[in-house]
């Protein structure tokens, strides 16, 4: 049994396919993690929705923004912007179960055994693994809850609280879990977070460092992440693995036995 972890996918099926090929992956043997961003900008995200779906068990994926987004637009398709290309998941005759199935599905993955944690974009220097399992447990439960999703999507967009404090509650609380899981980039060692700069982690905004050079709670725990595509999955930090190698910006798609640290990687050529 063989676990591996791919980057954003962002609905390049096809390098997806491919990678998964090269390895024999074989989901009855096999176990996928995702560090989500399933979804949009690229050209197939019905089906990689699909496809990751039809793995069950052996896939297990957080949720990114994108995904997020996803969700948002289903509830509001004023939501969409000009570059989504999340129209074919909006319109398919299986988009509710789609769409349920991806609410399902957490903020934060752990592997006690592995000593490893997964999310979409990391985890701040302020929370321990621990900690950000429980508070992403408090997002999954509002994704999840029937009465209280729309009223999230709604609130979920914006900066604001840039910090998180343990006293934060309702919307507030939850909107800055979200954006430190699913957004975060540049932080400050007290938790503050950046949102303007989307560059590569040596030009930091004055005050502020990459979120993984910040020292960590917990370092015998590894963090599988994504999101960030100008890092070129380039990290040197021991235990952090960068995932998101802009595949859907015309690069490469990255898989990473989670065992061995071996990465491998297709070309997008969509
Ligand atoms: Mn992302």
């Amino acid at each position: 049994m063989t676990v591996y972890a791919v980057g954003d996918i962002q609905g390049c099926l096809k390098p997806l396919q491919c990678l998964l090929q090269e390895v024999d992956f074989t989901p009855s043997r096999d176990t996928l993690w995702c560090v989500g961003d399933l979804v949009n900008r690229g050209p197939a995200s019905l089906d990689t929705l699909r496809y990751l779906d039809s793995l069950g068990n052996a896939c297990i994926s957080v949720l990114g923004n994108h995904d997020l987004h996803l969700l948002a637009a289903a509830y509001d398709a004023k939501r969409l912007r000009k570059s989504d290309t999340l129209l074919p998941t909006l319109q398919a005759p299986d988009r509710e179960r789609l769409l349920d199935n991806l609410r399902q599905r957490p903020l934060a993955h752990m592997d006690t055994q592995r000593g490893l944690i997964m999310t979409h974009a990391g985890i701040p220097p302020i929370w321990s693994p621990q900690e950000t399992l429980v508070l992403a447990a408090e997002v999954e439960a509002v994704l999840r809850c029937d009465q209280q999703l729309p009223w999230f999507l709604d609130q979920m967009y914006g900066n604001e609280p840039a910090c998180w404090s343990p006293e934060l509650d309702g919307v507030k609380r939850l909107r800055a879990i979200t954006n430190y899981l699913t957004r975060m980039r540049f932080c400050r060692a007290d938790g503050t977070l950046d949102f303007k700069s989307k560059d590569t982690p040596d030009q930091p905004p004055k005050g502020y460092a990459p979120w993984f050079t910040l020292p960590r709670r917990d370092p015998t725990i590894g963090i599988i992440f994504g999101h960030w595509a100008a890092l070129e999955g380039k990290v040197t930090v021991p235990g952090i693995h960068a995932l998101d190698t802009g595949c859907v910006w015309g690069n490469s798609l990255t898989l990473m036995n989670v065992d061995t640290g071996e990465k491998r990687q297709c070309d997008c050529d969509h």
